[in-house]
C-alpha cells in the first residue's frame, strides 16, 4: 500500500510539472515561413511574441535556397554568415530555446541577410503562475498516518485531494521540495 502511494503522488507531480513546463511553438514568419522575398519583416513578427526557455521555433523553407544559421550579436548587426555558431539546413529545423536572452538567426546564402532574413529572438525568464509563485505548500503525505502507515490508508485518495506545484514540500519521513530541478530531472 505504501509504495503504491508514492507512485501516486510521483505520477500526480509528474503531470504537474509536465503541465506547467509545456512549451509553445512558433514557427518563424508565420504562413510566410523563412524567406527573403521582403514580405515578411521578422523584427516585427518577433516583437509580437513572448518567448520563454523551453519555446521551439521552426524554420521553414526550401533548403535548396536558404538556410539557418546562429550568430552572435556582432554577426547578425554585420550580417556575417561565416563563423555560426550552428547551422540548419533541414528546411525544417526545430529548435528549443534553452537559454535566456537573446538568440540571433539569419540566413547564410550572399545577400539574403542584407534583404531582411535575419531574426533576433529574445527569450525572457519564465514567468511562473502566481499559484507557483505563492509560498509553497508543505503537504505530509499521508497526512497524520504518515507514509510507512501500513494497511488502511488510500494514498490516491488522498493524493487526489492535492493540488502540486512547484515550489511546494513533499514529507514522506524526508522533506522533498519539488523544484524546477526536478522538472528537468523528470524529462
Ligand atoms: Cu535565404
Amino acid at each position: 500500500m505504501a509504495f503504491f502511494g508514492k507512485n501516486a503522488v510521483a505520477f500526480l507531480l509528474m503531470t504537474t510539472l509536465f503541465g506547467v513546463s509545456l512549451g509553445a511553438v512558433y514557427k518563424v514568419g508565420d504562413s510566410a515561413g523563412w524567406t527573403a522575398m521582403g514580405s515578411v519583416d521578422y523584427k516585427k513578427w518577433a516583437s509580437t511574441k513572448n518567448f520563454h526557455v523551453g519555446d521551439e521555433i521552426v524554420f521553414d523553407y526550401n533548403n535548396k535556397f536558404h538556410n539557418v544559421k546562429e550568430v552572435t550579436h556582432q554577426d547578425f548587426q554585420s550580417c556575417n554568415a561565416a563563423s555560426p555558431m550552428a547551422t540548419y539546413t533541414t528546411g525544417s529545423d526545430s529548435i528549443t530555446l534553452k537559454n535566456h536572452g537573446d538568440h540571433y538567426f539569419l540566413c547564410g546564402v550572399p545577400g539574403h541577410c542584407e534583404a531582411g532574413q535575419k531574426v533576433d529572438i529574445m527569450v525572457t525568464p519564465v514567468s511562473l503562475r502566481p499559484s507557483v509563485v505563492s509560498l509553497g505548500a508543505v503537504y505530509k503525505v499521508g497526512d497524520s498516518a504518515g507514509s510507512t502507515a501500513m494497511g488502511n490508508f488510500d494514498y490516491k485518495k488522498w493524493a487526489s485531494t492535492k493540488n502540486f506545484h512547484v515550489g511546494d514540500v513533499i514529507d514522506r519521513g524526508e522533506t522533498e521540495q519539488i523544484s524546477p530541478l526536478h522538472l528537468a530531472a523528470l524529462r
